[in-house]
């Protein structure tokens, strides 16, 4: 392209057909799209669309702040009607415009159009931050500026967004600006470490690297990730580990990238900015929606610790609503009748935006609204297919919840049951091969991402009898069950196991399986649907942020909790609990030598190990279910 400063030659007598500049004519737009540099407190301006409905009059705004390009989010499909230019990720187009709302979305510091420093999850002011600014006060100045400034506006606001844009509304609940009156995050980034993007139980997302080098190698996301493989199982085992193969893509270079180096534990640096922390240490002053997805394959964990972490601060009991949904990442504000082979038997996700979403924004936004009707807890029970209004969550748990947890024993023979082990064989076991890891899901392994054909949203409901044939996956199994099971909160893994290495990986599966035969719908004959799985670093077995070596061969206890299951296992269906020892390529090899760093393993540390669950007097496996009674 001419360098725009080139002199430029005119030939007066065959112009250019191109204008000087050129004027959108949008006189017939039902909207009218006002792009403005909002400046903060330090000075940096921010970059922020502001889309009013023609002829609006004290209308309520929503706000969503985002890193993922504010002018392509509201210029979806380019029209002078507004709700097919919100139409796609993270607008609730139906209720944002049939509403009359004014839609505001802004670059966040650092990022497309704003100006700034960009840091990935910008922790708050504080030890982690030592500048005068966060996404928090970002947050309250632009509110302090669109009430101002926008004649339209009643003056109230309120947050809503998806995963990183989720992370957003949690932040705007920090020292609150007051026209703020509501914040909705959905499937909200909360604790990288724990159980979001970034780490499950201290094993690394080494396929959310091409997100770290795009979101953090260009302000515009225009250096894009390369690869030479078709398949992601093939490109991860080239590279052996992902600090080897940060190296080989320049990531060094990425501020992000390095602090993960960095950081491999669960230190200050990532307790110190996980937001669910955070806010149990805050007044809670903004009524707030959280939206989880039951089958969130990025962030889930977020919302449901955020939940435990403020609820106890809803004296009130109308501050805090929890909605729960049969859904993948952000899958609320899409078509939610099924997910992968999955059917709900209604549009789920049209139901949360009618009867949940349209309701609460409107009472905090628009003047005369009345109450919304909804429960504290709103949720979809999955196996039977009907949502719930429940008083609080979860049912069931070790103590404290009307239901109690009971134990789910691995039992001899690969045999699953309520009776403790009373003998048979002590153990089972496999080897884990670092050169063989188990798939997460069926070959050739699709990169992370939404683009067409990409199936990534929907691995957590795959059907898991691709790793129930293999050598190195342990499959236990109830037999077909005579009565519902119903089970309404998280799962909890004990695990009594040894391996011969001195590190392991531990992957445990909660699984519906289907009946052999399914009349109503033939391919799920037999599936097997996992309800609750997770991945756990053994070298973190007594402590998140102090790992250490396992005694080889010697059994030792495991605890953690999985994702929480609203779910109902019918009568006919057969429980199962998977076991093994990877869950490639989206989680990193365990080396199973113990290394001071996963990321800095070399060739010769990764070793096969022998790996034996334990079921016997003492020494019993099992998984405490969130069990509710009929
Ligand atoms: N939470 C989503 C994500 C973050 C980082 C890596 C991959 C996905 C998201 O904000 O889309």
């Amino acid at each position: 392209l001419p360098a725009t400063d080139a002199p430029q030659v005119k030939y007066p007598d065959y112009p250019s057909e191109t204008p000087a500049s050129f004027k959108p004519a949008t006189g017939s737009f039902d909207y009218v799209e006002r792009d403005v540099m909002i400046p903060m407190r330090d000075g940096v301006k921010l970059n922020t669309v502001i889309l009013i409905p023609r002829g609006a009059q004290h209308a309520g705004i929503v706000l969503t702040r985002t890193p993922y390009d504010a002018h392509q989010l509201t210029h979806n499909s380019m029209s002078g009607h507004l709700e097919p230019l919100l139409e796609g990720y993270d607008n609730a187009a139906d209720v944002i415009v049939e509403d009359g709302y004014i839609r505001v979305v802004q670059d966040i510091r650092g990022k497309y159009g704003s100006e700034g420093d960009y840091v990935m999850n910008r922790p708050v002011h504080g030890p982690l931050n030592p500048t005068p600014v966060d996404d928090a006060t970002d947050t309250y100045d632009t509110i302090a500026w669109l009430v101002k400034n926008i004649p339209e506006t009643n003056g109230k606001v309120a947050t809503i967004g998806i995963s990183y844009d989720g992370f957003e509304p949690l932040m705007s609940l920090v020292h609150p600006h007051p026209a703020l009156k509501a914040a909705v995050p959905m499937n909200p980034m909360v604790d990288g470490w724990m159980g979001d993007d970034w780490f499950h139980h201290g094993a690394f997302r080494q396929q959310n690297l091409s997100y770290i080098y795009e979101q953090e190698a260009s302000r515009d996301n225009k250096v894009k990730w390369w690869t030479n493989y078709r398949d992601e199982y093939d490109l991860f085992m080239h590279y052996v580990s992902a600090g080897a193969m940060g190296d080989a893509y320049g990531m060094r270079q990425l501020g992000f990238w390095n602090k993960i180096l960095a950081h491999p534990a669960y230190d200050a640096f990532w307790q110190q900015q996980a937001v669910n922390k955070l806010l149990a240490a805050q007044p809670l002053t903004v009524p707030v929606m959280l939206v989880h997805s039951l089958w969130d394959q990025e962030d889930i964990y977020g919302a449901l610790a955020v939940y435990r972490a403020i609820k106890p601060k809803d004296t009130s009991g109308d501050m805090v609503k929890l909605v729960m949904g049969p859904w993948h990442h952000g899958q609320e504000i899409e078509e939610g009748s099924s997910l992968g082979a999955i059917r709900f038997g209604s549009d789920t996700a049209k139901y949360f935006r009618e009867h949940i979403l349209r309701p609460f924004l409107a009472q905090y936004l628009k003047d005369g609204a009345p109450k919304a009707d909804l429960a504290p807890v709103t949720a979809f029970q999955t196996g039977t297919n009907h949502w719930q209004r429940l008083d609080r969550w979860p049912l069931a748990c070790a103590d404290g919840c009307p239901g109690k947890d009971r134990a789910l024993y691995l039992q001899p023979g690969m045999r699953l049951g309520f009776d403790a082990p009373a003998g048979g064989n002590a153990w089972d076991e496999y080897v884990s091969d670092p050169a063989h890891p188990v798939p997460f899901r069926a070959r050739p392994i699709q990169p992370v991402g939404y683009d067409n054909g990409l199936t990534w949203s929907q691995w957590l409901v795959d059907d898991q009898r691709e790793a129930s044939g293999r050598t190195d996956v342990l499959s236990y199994e109830t037999a077909p069950l005579t009565a519902p099971l119903t089970i309404a909160g998280a799962p909890v893994v004990n695990l009594v196991a040894s391996t011969s290495g001195t590190d392991s990986d531990w992957v445990v599966k909660l699984i519906d399986v289907y009946p052999d035969q399914v009349a109503e719908q033939p391919e799920m004959g037999g599936y097997q649907l996992a309800v609750a799985m997770d991945i756990f670093r053994g070298r973190y077995r007594t402590g998140w942020d102090t790992p250490a070596a396992l005694t080889p061969d010697k059994p030792l206890a495991y605890r953690f909790e999985l994702p929480a299951a609203n779910h109902v296992f019918l009568p006919g269906h057969r429980i199962m609990v998977q076991v093994q020892s990877s869950w490639f390529p989206l989680y990193d090899r365990n080396p199973q030598t113990f290394v001071p760093s996963i990321f800095e393993a070399t060739p010769a540390d990764y070793v096969k190990a022998t790996q034996r669950v334990y079921h016997a007097p003492g020494e019993a496996s099992y998984i405490a279910l969130p069990m509710v009674s009929h």
